[in-house]
C-alpha cells in the first residue's frame, strides 16, 4: 500500500471502514431518536464519524513505527466516531448502553476523564471490533468511538486546530493557556451537572410549548 501511487489500494483498503463509520453513525443516532420517541432527555447531543484522512493514517504509522502490515491492528482510529453530550454523567449512560449491545465487541476502554492527558485532553474512548459484512464475507474491524462533552468537544477541536496550525509544535504560553482552558471547561462541566435538573426542567417545557 503506497501513501501517494496506488490510490485504487487505499479504497479498497478502507471501503470497509467508510461502511462501518456510515453504519455505525446510523445506529449511534438510532439511539438519540429513540429517547425522542420516548420523550425522555436523550444523553446525546449529537453523533459524528469520519474515516481517517490517508496522509494522517501514513504520518501516524511513521511516528509510531507501525509496519504497513500492522496498521489494521495498531492504528484504532481508521474509523472514528464520535458522540457528544450535554452533562458529564451522559458520558457514561452512554458508555453502559455501547457495553450492553450486541453487534460489536469491545477492544479497549481508555478514560481520559479520570485522568485527563497531558495535554488537558478529556474524553471517554471505547474501541470496538465492528463486524462489516462485504461481498468476500465479514471482516472485523476496529473503529474507536470518542466520547466527551460539548465543552470537552470546545476544547478538543480547537487544541486540534493549533496542533495543525503549530505541526504538534505548540509555543510553550500557548500550551499553558490550553491546559488552564481545559480546566476551565472542566469546572463549567462540573457547574452545568450542579444545575443539571433546572437545565432540563428548562428544556422540557421548552419542547412542550413548541408542541
Ligand atoms: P441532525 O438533525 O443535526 O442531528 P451526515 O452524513 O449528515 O449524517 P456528516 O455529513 O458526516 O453527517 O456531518 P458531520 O459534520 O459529521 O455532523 C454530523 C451531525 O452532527 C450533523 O447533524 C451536524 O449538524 C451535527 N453537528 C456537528 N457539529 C455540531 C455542533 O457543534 N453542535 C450540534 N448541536 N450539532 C453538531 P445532521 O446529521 O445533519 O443531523
Ligand atoms: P485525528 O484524526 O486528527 O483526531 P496513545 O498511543 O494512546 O497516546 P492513540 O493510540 O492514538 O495514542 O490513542 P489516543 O490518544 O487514545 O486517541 C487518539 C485520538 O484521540 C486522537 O486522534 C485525537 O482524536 C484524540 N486525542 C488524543 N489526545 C488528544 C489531545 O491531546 N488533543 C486532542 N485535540 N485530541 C486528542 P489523532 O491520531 O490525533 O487523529
Amino acid at each position: 500500500m503506497e501513501s501517494g501511487g496506488n490510490t485504487l489500494k487505499w479504497d479498497i483498503f478502507l471501503a470497509p471502514y467508510s461502511q462501518a463509520v456510515d453504519e455505525l453513525k446510523i445506529k449511534l443516532k438510532g439511539m438519540r431518536k429513540q429517547f425522542d420517541y420516548e420523550s425522555r432527555h436523550s444523553p446525546i447531543e449529537f453523533v459524528t464519524g469520519r474515516v481517517k484522512p490517508i496522509t494522517s493514517i501514513v504520518d501516524k504509522a511513521k511516528r509510531r513505527e507501525i509496519p504497513i502490515p500492522k496498521i489494521e491492528e495498531e492504528v484504532q482510529d481508521i474509523a472514528g466516531l464520535r458522540v457528544v453530550c450535554p452533562f458529564v454523567d451522559d458520558i457514561y449512560e452512554v458508555v453502559e448502553m455501547i457495553r450492553a449491545r450486541q453487534d460489536f465487541e469491545i477492544a479497549e476502554e481508555k478514560d481520559y476523564i479520570e485522568k485527563n492527558k497531558e495535554s488537558g485532553y478529556r474524553s471517554y474512548h471505547v474501541i470496538i471490533r465492528y463486524p462489516v459484512e462485504t461481498i468476500h464475507g465479514e471482516r472485523k474491524i476496529l473503529a474507536e468511538i470518542q466520547i466527551r462533552t460539548l465543552a470537552m468537544n470546545f476544547w478538543a477541536i480547537n487544541e486540534h486546530s493549533l496542533n495543525y496550525k503549530y505541526s504538534g509544535q505548540i509555543p510553550e504560553d500557548v500550551t499553558t493557556r490550553l491546559r488552564n482552558a481545559a480546566e476551565a471547561a472542566f469546572r463549567l462541566d462540573e457547574e452545568m451537572s450542579k444545575i443539571r435538573q433546572e437545565i432540563r426542567e428548562a428544556q422540557e417545557y421548552f419542547r412542550r410549548t413548541k408542541e
